[in-house]
């Protein structure tokens, strides 16, 4: 039995977290056994990781070390959390995954691609999401809103560089989805939450069969 992983990925203040808890909600609402989880983070080593990064303590090191940081975290989580859940058949929804190390590090940071390619295929191997939902907004708008929900307490590692980079991370999202259009939506994300909501179901319905399994349900199968 295995089942669903899905990714939402997207620049800083896009609405993920918002959009992460209201998809798991709407799949539990049919039964189905959903877990959030973020990256980095999500098992309690890489949680370790992750309040270590984003003080920006391997900024030093330079963004080659970050990507392996980053790499690190996501090793662990993937072993402790998703994978077992996964085999379990859940569905797991995760905020961030391996396209955010292929646009922050890779195409904002500039680690070459062939060793963000060669970390991927080291750390995340066999398990790769079934569909990524690509948050696309303007940098503008979405440090907007971050800074907003942060009030005084200062930047984190990333939303303290420059606009610029954070225009070099939007193209390469959108470059992403275009790569891998089987994987990827781009949904836009400058609309209310309400909105971005529906858009996500219609998506995930629509290319993992949920529609079938309300079927399914009402025919008693
Ligand atoms: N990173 C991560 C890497 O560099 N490499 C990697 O490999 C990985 C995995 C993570 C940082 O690490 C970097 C990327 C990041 O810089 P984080 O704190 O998890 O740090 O950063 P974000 O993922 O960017 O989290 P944010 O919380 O800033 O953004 P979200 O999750 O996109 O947005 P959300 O839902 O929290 O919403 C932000 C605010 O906007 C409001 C919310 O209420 C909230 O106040 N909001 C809306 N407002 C208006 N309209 C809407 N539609 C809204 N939706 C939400």
């Amino acid at each position: 039995m295995t089942g669903r992983f899905i990714t939402l990925e997207g620049g800083e203040g896009a609405g993920k977290s918002t959009q992460v808890a209201r998809l798991a909600k709407r799949l539990q609402a049919l039964g189905i056994d959903a877990v959030t989880t973020r990256e980095p983070g999500g098992s309690p080593r890489a949680e370790r990781l992750r309040e270590l990064i984003l003080a920006g303590a391997a900024k030093p090191y330079g963004p080659v070390a970050e990507a392996i940081m980053f790499s690190a975290a996501r090793d662990d989580h993937l072993t402790r959390v998703i994978r077992p859940a996964l085999a379990r058949g859940a569905w797991v929804i995760c905020d961030r995954f391996a396209d955010s190390t292929r646009a922050y590090q890779g195409a904002a940071g500039k680690v070459p691609a062939d060793v963000i390619a060669g970390l991927e295929r080291v750390v995340v191997d066999g398990t790769r999401p079934d569909l990524t939902l690509i948050l696309d907004l303007a940098p503008e708008v979405g440090l907007a809103r971050a800074t907003a929900r942060r009030g005084e307490a200062g930047t984190d590692r990333y939303e303290g560089e420059a606009l610029s980079f954070h225009r070099a991370l939007r193209r390469a999202f959108l470059d992403i989805a275009r790569r891998e259009p089987r994987r990827c939506v781009v949904i836009d994300a400058d609309h209310p939450a309400d909105r971005i909501e529906e858009a996500i179901w219609r998506v995930v319905a629509d290319r993992l069969g949920l529609a079938q399994r309300r079927l399914g349900a009402v025919h008693g199968a």
